[in-house]
């Protein structure tokens, strides 16, 4: 199988063939799922609460092809998501909580493998932004984040968060914090060459808040083949 070759991508980026198990879990397996998977809310809301997956289903479903861009540079392509618009399941569930005070700047999706993004308001309240449970037909399987992931198309793959369990609600930027569980993302966070971009935005090649798109490209590349590796080892291969 081989990359459609008429796909037009972000600058810096090359079409895959499949879609790779990736990120800064490497070999470890996926987190478990417990019965009643459910997303906890908290930060500015009044109370903290907890939304179980059940309830999307009863939201307006969403159906989203895109193509899914990695920082390191490689791009999966028309993958189809099914699950429910971020911006509908924040208006009908999370804005209602929100408590009487200074707008709302950023959310910070956590992962049930203590993974993190934080993205802005207006990233992710953005139109294609999706809590998706269904990939290509099929209930989102642990290489791609069961038992539910953000998926946030025109950013950088590190947004979307896998094995989404909590939503932060904040009203400034919060303070950068990262998943120190696994040995790369402590490398890679103290280099600074990973989710340090606060947009990620993938046209606008904001891959790194500092360092120009050139000076990683070599680096983000040699590291493609190792870590989809790794991956792959802890993965299921679907
Ligand atoms: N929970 C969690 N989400 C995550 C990651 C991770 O390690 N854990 N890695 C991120 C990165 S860097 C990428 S490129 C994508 C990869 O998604 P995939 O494994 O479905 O290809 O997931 C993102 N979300
Ligand atoms: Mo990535």
């Amino acid at each position: 199988m081989s990359p459609p070759p008429d796909v037009k991508l972000p600058p810096g980026q090359r079409a895959i063939a499949g879609f790779p198990r990736f990120g800064t879990h490497l070999g470890r397996p996926a987190p478990a799922v417990g019965p009643d998977p459910a997303i906890a809310v908290r930060g500015a809301v009044a109370e903290p609460f907890s939304v179980p997956l059940t309830a999307l289903a009863a939201l307006p479903r969403r159906e989203l092809v895109a193509d899914f861009h990695c920082v390191a540079g490689w791009s999966a392509t028309g993958l189809r998501w099914e699950g429910v618009a971020f911006g509908t399941l924040y208006r009908e569930l999370i804005e209602p909580a929100v408590r009487p005070g200074p707008p709302v700047t950023h959310l910070v999706f956590g992962g049930l493998d203590g993974y993190e993004s934080v993205v802005t308001a207006e990233d992710a309240l953005a139109e294609d932004v999706l809590v998706a449970e269904r990939l290509d037909g099929r209930p989102l399987g642990g290489d791609h984040g069961a038992p539910a992931r953000l998926v946030s198309p025109a950013q950088y793959g590190f947004m979307s968060t896998k094995h989404l369990c909590r939503i932060e609600v904040h009203t400034a930027k919060p303070p950068e914090r990262h998943d120190h569980a696994s040995r790369l993302s402590r490398l890679t966070f103290r280099a600074r060459l990973i989710r340090t971009h606060p947009r990620a935005r993938v046209w606008r090649k904001e891959r790194h808040p500092g360092l120009p798109a050139k000076a990683l490209r070599p680096v983000y590349r040699a590291l493609i083949a190792p870590i989809r590796l790794l991956c792959a080892r802890g993965g299921h291969g679907a």
